[in-house]
């Protein structure tokens, strides 16, 4: 095996504490600057790095070529050289061509962005064999553009030029070659490793039990909500990203009925496509969920752009339609004024505290009430040349089993009021739970 057979991914943060520098652009709209940096030094900081400057730009839109000007670029590079740092983290994704010029323009540095940094924390906490998977997958995507960036480093380092360029060249198409060939390895190892959760999640789709799924920005209280409400055991940190794996818990409501309740990886602003990409399969469970729980850090005060945040992921993974209760956590860490500004923008909100208590009987309680509306289950059979009935219940009801008999299809789903008057025609049996 040559020295390149294998390929790994560069890790950015190392053992020991590495002195970074951030840069951010101030586009003057959306998050702002300051905001976006200090979230990207916890960043950092969980990634193992010690943050020793900031600096900024104000411009409408990335330069296309060095992300930023030229002149603030050389003010980063005399910025990173006066303080000795190791490490330089731009706050948005760097185009491939981009983190190439910029690290010509930096010499001596590593130039990363903050994908890679999320990358690099999600390698750190991940712990299943399913979750190590996924990020591996995720890495390798991100790097796989960037090979050539690799390349154009080692080119200098030995001394680039006529004799180095050929097989730097079929260097760089062996390694891609080698990535590619590991992407697909992951794949097929994942659906491997999926398949027992699989089955337990269609077991439990089929089982018709009402499914809810706490989603929500990192570090909002997930975890701690899922702990305080089924005794779950879920590891609990004030880090950023501290749980990837989806874990299901029974909850018992105060009217009886038992729901499932998942706890799932967070999200944030500017989450890597890679990795809503390679969580996809974990991710299926919030999709098809009948309650999504958004769990936000009400004590926060980012709280309203964490929930655009997340309603994007959201949307991303085709769960932007989901019934969702959002539930304000921290209400021990809040003030009066705060309560009601967020109640004025959510009311319909619940306030809690998952770490007092305080407000989870009203959580349950809104759980509760929300399972009983969606819970009439019906069993229908809709003629052959009715697929627009079919085409109602799949997009408007829980659809629980489906089988074609003789006389048409026949379905058994459980639905909301609305979708089961307007499916109540074809019942042959009507249950409400
Ligand atoms: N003061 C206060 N802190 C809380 C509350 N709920 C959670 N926390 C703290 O917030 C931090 C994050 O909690 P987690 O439950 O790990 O958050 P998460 O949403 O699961 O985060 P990730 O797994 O990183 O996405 C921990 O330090 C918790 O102790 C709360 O109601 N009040
Ligand atoms: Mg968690």
């Amino acid at each position: 095996m040559s020295s390149h057979e294998r390929f790994t991914p560069q890790v950015i943060a190392a053992k020991s504490v590495e002195r970074a520098v951030l840069v951010g652009i101030d586009r003057g709209r959306g998050w702002g600057v300051s905001e976006s940096l200090a979230e990207l030094t916890r960043l950092a900081e969980t990634a193992g790095a010690e943050v020793v400057a900031t600096l900024t730009q104000k411009m409408g839109a990335p330069d296309s070529r060095t992300f930023i000007g030229k002149g603030k670029l050389e003010e980063v590079a005399e910025t990173a050289r006066e303080l000795g740092a190791a490490l330089v983290v731009f706050d948005d994704e760097l185009s491939p061509s981009q983190q190439a010029n910029i690290e010509n323009a930096v010499p001596e540095t590593k130039i990363a962005d903050r994908t890679g940094l999320i990358l690099d924390i999600f390698a750190l906490h991940a712990t299943s064999r399913e979750g190590k998977l996924q990020v591996e997958l995720a890495q390798m995507e991100y790097l796989l553009p960037r090979l050539r960036g690799l390349w154009r480093h080692l080119d200098r380092f030995m001394g680039g030029g006529v004799m180095t360029r050929g097989p730097g060249e079929s260097q760089l198409e062996t390694d891609r070659r080698l990535a590619r060939k590991r992407i697909g390895e992951l794949k097929r190892e994942l659906k491997h490793v999926a398949g027992e959760r699989e089955l337990q999640r269609k077991a439990r789709a089929r089982s018709g039990v009402f499914r809810v799924s706490l989603v929500g920005y990192t570090n909002a209280g997930k975890s701690t909500t899922l702990n305080a409400l089924t005794d779950a055991g879920v590891l609990v940190a004030d880090k950023l990203f501290a749980t990837l794996d989806a874990t299901t818990r029974t909850l018992e409501l105060p009217d009886g009925r038992t729901v499932t309740l998942t706890d799932t990886v967070g999200f944030i602003h500017k989450l890597p496509h890679s990795l809503v990409e390679a969580f996809k399969s974990t991710l299926d469970e919030v999709r098809e969920s009948d309650l999504l729980v958004h769990v936000v850090d009400g004590s926060h005060a980012q709280a309203f752009d964490q929930i655009a945040a997340v309603q994007e992921v959201l949307g991303d993974i085709g769960a932007a339609d989901r019934p969702a209760l959002v539930v304000f956590n921290k209400a021990d860490e809040m003030d009066q004024d705060m309560r009601f500004q967020l109640l004025s923008r959510f009311p319909h909100a619940v306030v809690c505290s998952a770490l007092t208590g305080e407000g989870l009987g009203e959580l349950r309680d809104r759980v509760a009430a929300e399972a009983a509306r969606q819970a009439i289950t019906l069993t229908i059979l809709v003629p052959y040349d009715r697929g627009d009935i079919v085409a109602l219940a799949h997009g408007h009801a829980h659809i629980v089993s489906e089988e074609h008999v003789a006389e048409g299809t026949r379905l058994v789903v459980r639905a909301g009021v609305q979708a089961a008057g307007r499916l109540e025609p074809y019942a042959e049996h009507r249950r409400a739970q």
